[in-house]
């Protein structure tokens, strides 16, 4: 079975840029949008995260479209900034605190973007913050709030976990964990 989802980690000497794209549908149809959404996040990887989700959009015309979810930390100010497209769920936590950053309802790849339905939220990261993102595979209840059991764990662990316990049964999942030192 080929996975909708897909996505993308880019590491630079200034911190590194994640994305999770879902692409619409199910099977090769929908893993050639998200697959796409990844090549042009990996070609414009300095571009500002608003002006990506424009480049993705663009880009995405003619495929089915996808849900789209980037992010990106800088070293220097600790800062992790965020924009969503769509229903992909990301949450920061920092001990038994937790940011549950803004869910919207966007595809890219349908067409002109209302520039205001694109939200950029920043947080800052401290060491041993986990930042979480995932498709819709997963439950959007899913939570790991006060659960330091599990964010103690190595970032492959905590996607373990929540694939193992949070996964829908009928659809794609995708899971995407980083750690701050
Ligand atoms: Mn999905």
């Amino acid at each position: 079975v080929i996975s909708g989802d897909d996505s993308v980690f880019v590491l630079s000497e200034s911190g590194f840029l994640g994305a999770v794209a879902d692409g619409l549908g199910h099977g090769p149809e929908a893993r050639e949008a998200s697959n796409r959404a990844m090549d042009l996040i990996r070609q414009n990887q300095q571009t500002s995260l608003d002006q990506l989700t424009e480049i993705v959009n663009t880009g995405l015309a003619g495929t089915r479209g996808c849900a789209l979810s980037l992010m990106r930390y800088r070293e220097d100010d600790r800062s992790v900034e965020y924009a969503s497209a769509g229903d992909v769920h990301a949450h920061l936590y920092h001990l038994r605190e937790a940011h549950f950053f803004t869910p919207t309802s966007l595809i890219l790849g349908a067409g002109p973007l209302k520039r205001q339905k694109i939200r950029i939220e920043k947080q800052g990261a401290q060491p041993g913050s986990v930042f979480v993102m995932f498709t819709d595979g997963l439950k959007s209840r899913t939570t790991l709030k006060g659960r330091l059991n599990i964010l103690r764990k190595p970032p492959v662990a905590i996607a373990q976990h929540l694939l193992e316990n949070d996964a829908r049964p009928d659809d794609d999942a995708l899971v995407f964990v980083a750690k701050f030192k």
